[in-house]
């Protein structure tokens, strides 16, 4: 028993650690990427472009874990994870090809430049639509759906609104009956079996 909560105890230890050499070592390598695209003053997008990538990594894990409760969240939020871990990897591979250049004295060609900035927009671009997806998309699919099959999508149905609110209203007026409902229920039993309010009466 104590010996297994040993191992158990290395194996957290060690996963910790590799996870940490693995973030550290592909962090590092896409940051210097980043840092080699972009201008000397503006170093801040540097570490924008590794939320695109090693932080977007951490932040869509979390993400799925703790924030996504629908299916459709919970779909967005493992594609981008997987993306993210794709990004981080081509930039890490860029970071580790640039420092190779630097050191030999090559020069990146246009297409080399070009190549990479297409990965950095195809990234940009699929974050931006999985941050709509992941907020609006559950209302966006309810506004575009057709509940009541009239080939009319809710948000442009006027029926399905009317129906919706009329639905509401009585609801409300349900509600709002059913006190009166208990009272009479208490009138006919004289208050002996007062089920509402279990507590003895003044
Ligand atoms: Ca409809």
């Amino acid at each position: 028993m104590k010996k297994n909560g040993v191992k158990k105890f290395i194996g957290t230890g060690i996963k910790v650690l590799l996870g940490s050499v693995v973030i550290a070592f592909l962090g590092m390598k896409s940051l210097d990427f980043f840092y080699f695209t972009t201008p000397a003053d503006q170093w801040f997008y540097a570490y924008l472009g590794f939320g695109l990538t090693g932080g977007g990594v951490i932040g869509y894990l979390m993400i799925f874990l703790w924030d996504a409760d629908t299916d459709l969240k919970k779909t967005v939020a493992i594609v981008m994870l997987f993306i993210c871990i794709i990004g981080e990897m081509a930039t890490a591979g860029f970071g580790l090809q640039v420092n190779a250049w630097e050191k030999q004295g090559y020069t990146l060609t246009n297409s080399d430049f070009d190549s990479m900035v297409l990965v950095v927009q195809l990234l940009g671009f699929a974050h931006a639509i999985a941050l709509v997806a992941y907020i609006a998309g559950d209302q966006l699919i309810e506004a575009f759906s057709d509940e009541d099959g009239d080939g009319i999508p809710n948000a442009f149905d006027r029926d399905y609104k009317g129906k919706k609110k009329q639905h509401q209203q009585q609801k409300q007026n349900n509600n709002g009956r059913r006190p009166e409902l208990i009272k009479q229920y208490n009138s006919e039993t004289d208050g002996k079996e007062d089920f509402t309010n279990p507590a003895p009466k003044q």
